[in-house]
């Protein structure tokens, strides 16, 4: 017969005997077989996309989780959850849990079932429930217009999502906040505009001026073929959505301007231009498909030639009106496309942010959650690609950071012996890309890069040399670069960089759009009022998402961090396939086999002496209620009097680590009952009193 352990593999990496690069990937693999898709790497969670719903998750495993320590249970999402959880209305200290790994790898599934584990968790009072309802179908909304299908994932997020969710003392939500990077348009589309063509009624796509046909539609033309079942699923989540913003207290006029708006991108979509001469002998452009543009003006409640001249013509210095040729107006289409898509999101998630917050000020605390696109390769990779994954380089050294240089360092600072464990760090590729005089990205805001080609030569100059980017090879197409980034290698055709990046919207289309009648216009387009004297661009793409990344990460450095490490099991996006291989790259590009070494050699825990005193002193008569002696030497004494191995303990310079998060849990656990007892003793006391 087979012992538990066989049966079930290792619960936690860091136990394995021995441990080698194969054997934590086998019982990875053994585990996966027997649906345990959660595997620790200490307080680390790893965790396989199983491709197919698993009875893993309920009301009552919460409370389960809830309850008890997360050692004494098989490792889940629920674990990590609880322990942020516990930790906020424990410790009073905020929390964040960082959600990575590649496209597909179930983060964005991950981050739901933290949300609804809060959800079934914390008190059901009326205020919460109301509160509890809205970050859930904020989330739904969210995914709604922000999601996509790619050939990696069938609802790959395009917008990189930190979710903040206030608690108040009692552990109840109270309100949240959703901080969100710039959304990747890719040439699929997102759920919204399929949602709402197979979903709506009739009626309502009358008003809207659009055809239920999706092949009608450039901007929804796919390569892949849209099924019958995929139909039927958007109708179901167009409900949803409908759900979402009625919970959400959008009002029904709100509601039809969204996807007025909505509407007006995907006929845009359809505009076409073709050439024509103008008296002067210049090439000018006509709109083909007039038609379009006469419907898209009566839903955005504008004249017709304001728009028409605004999409062909531009005003030159001097009042002179030049009319643009077809190529630049199909791209000021496609500028204007992206920008009302873009701002109409932002739009929401400030509506939303809003509808979330915390009614009334009072001490809280939060519980963060990180849920951004995973590194992704396409068959065709662009501008959007290199946004996504220079996002995850920045995650990754974000993560390797924290888990294995810092812990070393501090290791070695406070006197510990320590042989150092190497790993890969991707700092030359997040060079590569941010460098101030020759990343890749900095490159595209040089005040003479106005088009590809010149891009392209400055992108020759500077990075051809370097190790992780290649610019010249017999098998590289034309204008394409590759670079190795710390997931696999990507190689990137520059069309569209600068265009897109620029994201440059003529003033001229500003101030037609400001001057709609549709009430969101004037708020999405506030440059195009013709009473601001200065009309101010936007800051480039990638200099935006470096900014909000840059915030975003330094604003976690002071919260306790919980890591989930999501992997794919197959390419097929089908269940119980395990490739071996596959997996095995990923264990290999996220570090883990280091953060196990780190973990087996090294420690989880480590307080200075005196805050670890202040908060276990309970524990120890010499040590309570006071300690007049030093920090180090309370600390001695207490850890002397406890049930666990002193070997589980080692002092630093400053302060004292812990070596399993076992022990941890332990030491909390006595904690609580200590002040239980005390609490006890206290009342008995006051009885006696009265
Ligand atoms: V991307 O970087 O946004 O492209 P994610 O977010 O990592 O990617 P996602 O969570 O969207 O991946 O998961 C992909 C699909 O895998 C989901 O749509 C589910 O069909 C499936 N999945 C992921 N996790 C689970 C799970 N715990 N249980 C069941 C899952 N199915
Ligand atoms: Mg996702």
């Amino acid at each position: 017969m087979l012992s538990l352990e066989q049966e079930t593999g290792a619960w936690d990496s860091v136990l394995l005997e021995p441990f080698t690069e194969d054997s934590f990937v086998t019982n990875l693999q053994q585990r996966f077989k027997r649906d345990h898709i959660y595997t620790y790497i200490g307080n680390i969670l790893i965790s396989i996309n199983p491709y197919k719903k698993l009875a893993l998750y309920s009301a009552d495993l919460a409370e389960t989780y809830v309850k008890r320590g997360p050692f004494q249970l098989p490792p889940h999402i629920y674990a990590i959850a609880a322990t942020a959880y516990r930790w906020v209305n424990e410790r009073n200290e905020d929390q964040c849990i960082i959600i990575t790994g590649e496209s597909g790898s179930g983060k964005t599934e991950t981050a739901r079932i933290v949300l609804q584990f809060l959800v079934l968790v914390s008190s059901d009072n009326k205020e919460a429930k109301i509160m509890k309802d809205r970050l859930v179908q904020a989330n739904t909304l969210l995914e709604a217009f922000g999601n996509a299908r790619t050939m990696r994932n069938d609802n790959a997020s395009r917008f990189g999502k930190f979710l903040d969710i206030e608690f108040d003392y009692k552990g109840d939500p109270v309100g949240g906040h959703s901080r969100t990077t710039n959304l990747a348009l890719g040439d699929r589309n997102f759920h919204i505009f399929y949602q709402l063509l197979s979903g709506a009624d009739i009626h309502f796509l009358k008003n809207l001026k659009l055809q239920r046909n999706v092949e009608h539609y450039n901007l929804l033309l796919t390569e892949d073929n849209q099924t019958t079942q995929a139909e039927e699923e958007d109708k179901k989540l167009f409900l949803y959505t409908r759900t979402a913003l009625e919970v959400l207290g959008f009002c029904v006029d709100e509601v039809i301007n969204i996807f007025r708006v909505v509407a007006i991108i995907l006929k845009l979509g359809n505009l076409q231009f073709v050439p024509c001469n103008n008296i002067d002998g210049t090439e000018g452009c006509a709109i083909k498909n007039d038609y379009e543009l006469y419907e898209i003006c009566e839903l955005l409640g504008v004249e017709h030639k304001w728009l028409q001249k605004a999409l062909t013509c531009r005003h030159m210095e001097g009042g002179v009106v030049s009319d643009l040729n077809a190529g630049d107006a199909s791209r000021t289409r496609d500028v204007l496309c992206r920008t009302l898509y873009s701002r109409l999101f932002t739009w929401l998630v400030n509506k939303i942010n809003i509808i979330i917050k915390a009614r009334h000020f009072c001490k809280r605390k939060v519980i963060g959650v990180l849920d951004f696109y995973g590194f992704e390769t396409l068959d065709k990779n662009g501008f959007e690609q290199l946004m996504i994954n220079y996002c995850n380089e920045k995650l990754q050294q974000f993560v390797v950071t924290l888990t294995l240089k810092n812990e070393q360092e501090e290791l070695i600072k406070e006197g510990l012996e320590w042989s150092r464990i190497e790993y890969f760090n991707n700092n030359q590729i997040c060079q590569l890309l941010e460098h101030e005089k020759h990343g890749l990205l900095p490159l595209l805001n040089e005040p003479h890069v106005q088009c590809d080609s010149v891009y392209w030569s400055r992108v020759e100059q500077c990075c051809s040399g370097h190790t992780h980017c290649l610019t010249t090879d017999t098998n590289l197409p034309p204008f394409c670069f590759q670079i190795r980034h710390y997931a696999g290698t990507v190689v990137y055709n520059i069309h569209g960089f600068v265009d897109k990046n620029k994201n440059f919207l003529p003033k001229e289309i500003s101030r037609a759009m400001y001057n709609c009648d549709h009430p969101l216009m004037p708020i999405l387009f506030p440059e195009g009022n013709p009473k601001r004297c200065s009309i101010k661009q936007p800051l480039p793409i990638a200099t935006q998402l470096h900014v909000a990344l840059t915030s975003l990460l330094n604003s976690l450095s002071n919260r306790q961090i919980h890591y989930i490490r999501c992997l794919k099991p197959n390419e097929m996006k089908q269940p119980r396939i395990f490739e071996m291989a596959l997996v095995q790259h990923q264990v290999r590009y996220l570090g883990l086999v280091p953060t196990v070494q780190v973990w087996r050699s090294g420690y989880c825990y480590r307080l200075p002496f005196a805050q670890f005193l202040c908060r276990y002193k309970m524990l120890c008569v010499h040590t309570w209620p006071r300690w007049r002696g030093s920090p180090v030497e309370g600390v001695s004494l207490l850890i002397r009097s406890l049930p666990i191995p002193s070997a589980e303990f080692t002092f630093g310079r400053t302060k004292l680590f812990v070596r399993s998060p076992r022990t941890v849990f332990e030491l909390e656990d006595f904690r609580h009952m200590r002040l239980h007892d005390l609490a006890l003793l206290i009342q008995k006391r006051w009885k006696g009193y009265s």
